[in-house]
């Protein structure tokens, strides 16, 4: 099949690429190297060395034996997007091109407005092309679980049955985000559904929960430039990412809060199974599909204990801390959303977490250098009422 990755030089982006090769298909992908250039912004970089574009591809093509046809540019030029699908006629498209962090769209208002601006327009860029030039493509668009917030019943994958004074129907489950990154995401499922319903275009929008790792099974051994990038700042870094950056440095692993509150979380080498899933099983004709992605819901206490133990093994001496929270989101709370239809499309998990973690706490080590070097862009000043100051640990 022929799928085209709108930001192919991410986290997500350079690991699908790999994984998509490796089942035979034929990738391309377009960037505008804007993740590089946000990472700089906030004072750090990549824990493992990102090489430039031209060195990623000529690894790919020995690697996968294909030419992976990567054009620069951004999704916010309409021009850009019109011209990509129209010269490479994909069959898929995986949308990955967005500004993925909660704490940077909350810097200030130029940060919330310039998230939205990017995500939202971005995202309708893209349909408005798809109903122009592909409208038999299908969509595979990045949500995050993060849409639905932490409502006190059972999540619905996307849509649920409700009975209303006597009558029934199926909608959207509700949508009450608690960051700005995270509200455009609810924009862009708004957006998405809409298309579907109005053009006939086919959508998956995934929900994906809180992605951790630095492996894929395609990803070749010992060739660092086939390696994904790796973030640890208080941005850009997912928690298990942050704190096994946090293990293999000395510092201690910054909890919030209570470290009370509930996330799913899912390793890589599973965020691109799914989404290969997703590509491989297109729904139908004006579906717009919505399927939950994660493997399993863990407190963020567990998951810093689960670091400090497999750092222990590796005979690293580490502290887990606790800081104030500098985010708006619940401590204690009920968290039961729905998975399964991936399953029913075949997913099986990797439920490798601790191993997972080792991996990654090995492939770490290395580069601890370069974390060190950016250490002070770890802890947390990025608060949700708008103000900068440093968060302090509680115990
Ligand atoms: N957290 C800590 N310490 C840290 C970092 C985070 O306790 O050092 C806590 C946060 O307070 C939060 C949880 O860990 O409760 C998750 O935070 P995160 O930064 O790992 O993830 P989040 O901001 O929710 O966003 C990430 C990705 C985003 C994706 C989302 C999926 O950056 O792109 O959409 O995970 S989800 O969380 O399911 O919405």
């Amino acid at each position: 099949m022929r799928v085209l990755i709108l930001g192919i030089d991410g986290y997500l982006g350079w690991a699908l690429a790999q994984h998509l090769a490796h089942r035979g298909h034929e990738v391309a992908g377009c960037d505008n190297y804007a993740r590089r250039d946000w990472v700089a912004e906030v004072g750090s970089q990549s824990a493992t060395p990102v090489p430039r574009m031209t060195e990623r591809l000529e690894a790919f093509r020995q690697h996968f034996g294909q030419n992976l046809r990567f054009h620069r540019g951004t999704v916010v030029d309409y021009k850009f997007v019109w011209n990509l699908l129209r010269s490479f006629r994909p069959e898929a498209i995986v949308h990955l091109a967005e500004m993925p962090s909660a704490p940077y769209s909350m810097i200030d208002v130029d940060h919330c407005v310039f998230t939205h601006t990017n995500n939202v327009v971005g995202t309708l860029n893209v349909l408005y092309a798809m109903h122009e030039v592909c409208p038999n493509a299908h969509l595979v668009k990045l949500g995050s679980m993060g849409e639905y917030g932490t409502p006190n019943i059972d999540i619905a994958e996307g849509m649920f049955e409700i009975e209303y004074r006597g009558r029934r129907d199926r909608l959207p489950f509700p949508r009450q985000a608690s960051s700005w990154y995270h509200q455009t995401k609810v924009h862009d499922s708004n957006n998405i559904s809409m298309a579907c319903r109005i053009w006939g275009l086919r959508s998956t929008d995934v929900m994906q929960g809180v992605v951790y790792g630095t492996r894929i099974p395609a990803m070749p051994e010992g060739d660092d430039r086939m390696l994904t990038r790796f973030d640890h700042d208080q941005c850009f870094g997912t928690a298990i990412n942050r704190f096994c950056a946090q293990a293999v440095t000395g510092m201690a692993l910054t909890v919030y809060g209570k470290g009370t509150q509930q996330r799913g979380f899912l390793p890589l080498c599973d965020s691109v199974q799914c989404l290969g899933i997703a590509v491989e099983k297109p729904p139908l004709a004006s579906e717009y599909r919505v399927l939950n992605q994660f493997e399993e819901v863990y407190s963020i206490k567990d998951l810093a204990e689960k670091v400090r133990a497999a750092a222990t093994r590796r005979g690293l001496d580490v502290r887990v801390a606790f800081f104030e929270n500098p985010r708006a989101e619940a401590a204690s709370h009920y968290y039961a959303p729905d998975h399964t239809k991936l399953f029913e499309l075949g997913y099986v998990p990797t439920r490798d977490m601790d191993g997972q973690i080792d991996q990654m706490l090995r492939d770490l080590l290395p580069h601890r250098g370069r974390i060190a070097a950016r250490v002070h862009a770890v802890a947390p000043d990025i608060r949700w009422d708008g103000s900068r100051r440093p968060s302090e640990e509680t115990s």
